[in-house]
């Protein structure tokens, strides 16, 4: 018998691109399965003439996606990790976290300019990007610069820098995985490091979520886990939840294996990029190797049989503990100052 599997995804090219990628991995591993892909949209595809940070909604992106999840009309859902909320809807799990790509942002020109690096634009050059957390950032590095929402998916996007519709935009800033994924790098002009631009959290992993008491999908989907990116995704996403942060606040990180354990940084902006602050944690994973403790069925939402419970906790608390650090020093204060200067915009 043939086990058919229905895969829900939203209609983008990027996001195709994407749940083809997982199906992929997956019949590499079970040749004989079969997968249906069922196209769903998004408030975030449908509502176009607002800027993202002001749509009011975490689950942008994936809302719909879940709805359909929960009402068995698909039996797992792929999403870039960035969009999905730290907190998940009840009865909902990300079964697999797969192989993250580079997570940085990366700056493209429009076509045929002359320029290759923020640094060089002149003054006034508007910058397209509805990222809070990118143009906060920038703005403290580039303050001649000016920011501005592009909206749409990438496609349109690229349209809008290279038509000039709507805004004359110089530049765009991007995820470099996104624009890999479309087949775009050789557009990339310049790498925005982590010293000009960290990331957002999840940024180019993806993550496929499923129903929690759905036991053959889950195992099927935790064959693709990759061990150090779930365990950055998990401390980063601890940190963003701890500070309450969604997809519309400045809040960036920068994480890194180390081999042994993990190291992250992260921030808080305000809008303007002015104020700031950044702090980091470590966390070491030597200790846990593999010795005699449970593994983990079921953990802030993730399922993982195959590690330790006490590897994934430790990547938790640290997310915790660097949102602690900020808390302490007046994050909440930021981060409600931006959201609320962000509203009256
Ligand atoms: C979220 C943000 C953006 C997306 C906010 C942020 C960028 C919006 C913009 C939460 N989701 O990053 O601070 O640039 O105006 C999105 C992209 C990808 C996933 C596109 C991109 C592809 C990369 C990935 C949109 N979601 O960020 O360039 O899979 O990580």
């Amino acid at each position: 018998m043939v086990t058919k599997m229905r895969v829900g995804s939203r209609k983008s090219e990027l996001a195709l691109i994407q749940t083809n990628h997982v199906i992929a991995q997956l019949k590499k591993a079970n040749p004989e399965m079969e997968f249906e892909v069922v196209p769903i949209s998004t408030v975030g595809d449908k509502v176009l003439d607002v800027a993202l940070s002001k749509i009011g909604e975490k689950a942008l992106f994936t809302k719909e996606l879940e709805i359909a999840l929960h009402n068995n009309e698909v039996d797992f859902v792929v999403h870039s990790l960035k969009d999905l909320p730290t907190v998940l809807p009840e009865k909902m799990v990300i079964g697999s976290i797969l192989e993250r790509e580079d997570p940085r942002d990366a700056v493209i020109m429009k076509k045929g300019s002359t320029y290759t690096k923020l640094s060089e634009l002149p003054a006034g050059s508007i910058i397209g990007t509805s990222s809070l957390r990118r143009s906060a950032q920038l703005k403290a590095n580039y303050p001649g610069l000016v920011f501005r929402d592009v909206r749409g998916n990438l496609n349109t996007r690229l349209r809008k820098l290279d038509n000039g519709e709507g805004e004359d935009y110089a530049a765009l800033v991007l995820a470099v995985a996104g624009v890999s994924r479309m087949g775009w790098a050789e557009r990339i002009s310049e790498m925005l490091e982590p010293n000009q631009c960290m990331y957002a959290v999840g940024q180019g992993a993806l993550g496929v979520e499923c129903r929690e008491g759905d036991t053959s999908t889950i195992a099927l989907l935790s064959s693709l886990h990759h061990r150090e990116t779930l365990l950055r995704a998990i401390a980063e996403r601890a940190f963003l939840r701890t500070l309450e942060g969604g997809c519309s606040v400045p809040v960036a990180v920068n994480s890194k294996f180390t081999g042994t354990g993990l190291e992250l940084i992260g921030g808080v902006w305000s809008l303007d990029g002015k104020e700031s602050l950044v702090q980091n944690c470590q966390v070491s994973f030597a200790d846990f190797g593999g010795c005699g403790d449970e593994p983990t069925r079921c953990y802030v939402a993730i399922t993982a049989p195959q590690l330790q419970t006490a590897e994934l906790s430790a990547a938790e608390s640290c997310g915790q503990q660097l949102a602690q650090k900020l808390l302490d020093e007046g994050a909440e204060k930021i981060l409600a100052a931006a959201k609320a200067e962000n509203d009256k915009k």
